[in-house]
């Protein structure tokens, strides 16, 4: 089964609505329509606040690029302060939010079964989940990371039926690859998005494991893209600090093709 990759840009706390507004624009200018509509799927993962702005430059260019959210709340509303719903989020007309950020696990303390419970709202309400799993360094010298990201994987799909993880899309993220300029070499990418297709299978079954977007986020950039992409298991990316200049974004998507 062939399937369309996908170029995420993760923006993290980055970008006021102005700035958000020039970088959504410049890459709304370089859309190149014919070579990119059906070839590949572009997200923008803004902070909140720039999700309606972007949408708004993206809608009135035409050009077929989606916003998601970084993170989403699993109660659908209520006294919940500060937190934001999967409706919510919806009525801005987010496709997907991501969910299980290292950056979230590590500094805001969430857990497998948070995620989970993310998961469940985003696909109960028809959205996409992007959802992030990877290993730290620790773990990736112990020798125990195949087991540590099925397990993360595992518990983020528990309970969930075949359609519902087929609305899914899985990045791979070693936590000593991101922002640090390191990257993992495609070979153990692939080692471990292949065990995740694995897990997939084993959750759903062996059709929505072939037709799973299986992202690698982790100082992807220009200069490591194609190494990756041309792996078996890696279907695109989750990209952070090469997301936020719209000449290396476009350069990432390109790689797609
Ligand atoms: C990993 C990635 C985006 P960066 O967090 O999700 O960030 O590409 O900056 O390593």
């Amino acid at each position: 089964m062939a399937r369309t990759p996908m170029m995420a840009g993760n923006w993290k706390m980055n970008n006021t609505i102005a700035e958000a507004v020039v970088l959504t624009q410049e890459i709304s200018n370089q859309y190149e329509k014919k070579e990119w509509d059906e070839a590949v799927e572009i997200v923008l993962c803004t902070p909140f606040t720039d999700l309606k702005p972007a949408k708004t430059v993206l809608d009135f260019d035409k050009v077929k690029i989606k916003v998601a959210a970084q993170n989403v709340y699993w109660e659908p509303s209520g006294a919940f302060t500060g937190e934001i719903s999967v409706p919510m989020i919806k009525e801005i007309g987010c496709a997907y939010s991501i969910v299980g950020h290292s950056e979230r696990r590590e500094l805001f303390g969430e857990t497998d079964e948070m995620v989970n419970k993310k998961v469940k709202a985003l696909v109960a309400e028809g959205m996409g989940a992007i959802v992030c799993c990877g290993e730290s360094l620790a773990v990736r010298d112990e020798g125990t990371t195949l087991e540590y990201v099925t397990a993360q994987v595992r518990a983020a799909l528990a309970g969930l039926d075949a359609a519902e993880i087929a609305q899914c899309v899985i990045a791979y993220e070693p936590i000593w690859a991101i922002g640090t300029g390191r990257t993992a070499t495609p070979e153990q990418a692939d080692e471990v998005c292949a065990a995740i297709r694995e897990t997939v299978a084993e959750a759903a079954d062996a059709e929505t494991a072939e037709g799973m977007r299986i992202l690698y986020g982790g100082s992807m950039n220009p200069g490591n893209v194609d190494g990756l992409m041309a792996m078996e298991n890696i279907d695109g990316g989750l990209v952070g600090g090469a997301s936020l200049k719209a000449e290396t974004f476009v350069q990432l998507i390109k790689a797609c093709l």
